[in-house]
């Protein structure tokens, strides 16, 4: 077997993970992820007929069942994921009967998935069915889009329209604009169902007063989401209580997407 740190998919999930904490926006055992893996990317890296352990899940996921994930651990530190990945992360393997994840690789000291592993897993789920290319499910602290949260509500239009009128970008990124959930109690199905709803419409999910939720077919997908949307966000909270006099206009916007091709939502425009 060759070694698994050296496999790709691992090196740019370490890469990532070490990223998104010097970004600031993983403190402690702040955010998750998890990473769709296919055959070509653990063969010659992982006997899959070797099961460490088989861990239960409070959900049913036999949609995806026989499908494998990195998955980060619960309680495990984004800032030291680089210098001990097989204890920070896990390779897990969803059971047959979709009730069960079979660990294939990693959480080294005992320990298991991230406490989101249903809001990751619901959200694959949503996601592969619009689109089967989907691998990728974040979820991060980013500073800026937090504190706009407490600024512009929960109002999905409210949130939308603030973020695509701050830079020209926002747009073309995210013309379905993003999802935003209320506040609710982290690590339970009821946020995951919650936020796998969301993810029907949008590829981004912001958990006011928590996080951000973003998805993709690769990881940069997903980052670049994401930072794109935080990005907004910073010039938000550095513009807050300024009087703005030149936001990007509702009329602005409509010729941004027509040159573009933009399928936006077209309800958040006036
Ligand atoms: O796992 O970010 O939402 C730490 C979290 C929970
Ligand atoms: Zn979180």
């Amino acid at each position: 077997m060759k070694n698994i740190l050296e496999a790709p998919f691992m090196v740019e999930a370490v890469r990532t993970l070490t990223n998104l904490y010097r970004l600031g926006w993983d403190e402690r055992n702040g955010g998750n992820l998890s990473y769709l893996l296919y055959d070509e990317d653990i063969e010659g890296y992982l006997d899959t007929t070797k099961v460490i352990r088989t861990i239960p899940m409070s959900f049913d996921a036999s949609e995806i069942a026989g499908k494998v994930f990195l998955v980060t651990g619960t309680g495990k530190y984004f800032k030291n994921v680089q210098y001990d990945p097989e204890n920070n992360l896990g390779i897990l393997r969803i059971a047959a009967d979709g009730k069960n994840c079979e660990l294939l690789w990693g959480y080294r000291d005992g320990g298991k998935f991230t406490s989101e592993l249903p809001a990751h897993l619901m959200s694959h789920m949503v996601r592969l069915a619009i689109d089967p290319s989907n691998r990728v499910v974040m979820h991060t602290h980013p500073t800026n889009t937090i504190a706009m949260s407490m600024i512009v509500g929960p109002s999905e239009r409210d949130f939308t329209r603030a973020l695509w009128k701050m830079q020209t970008e926002s747009i073309v990124v995210f013309p379905e604009g993003v999802g935003v959930l209320p506040w609710m109690v982290c690590g339970t199905n009821d946020i995951g169902i919650a936020t796998a709803e969301k993810l029907k419409e949008t590829r981004i999910c912001v958990w006011t007063t928590h996080g951000i939720y973003g998805v993709g077919r690769d990881l940069d997908e997903a980052f670049g989401l994401i930072e794109t949307v935080e990005k907004a966000a910073q010039l938000y909270m550095l513009t807050v209580g300024c009087d703005r006099k030149n936001e990007i206009k509702d009329n602005e916007l409509k010729d941004l997407a027509a040159v573009f091709g933009l399928n936006y939502k077209t309800e958040y425009l006036d």
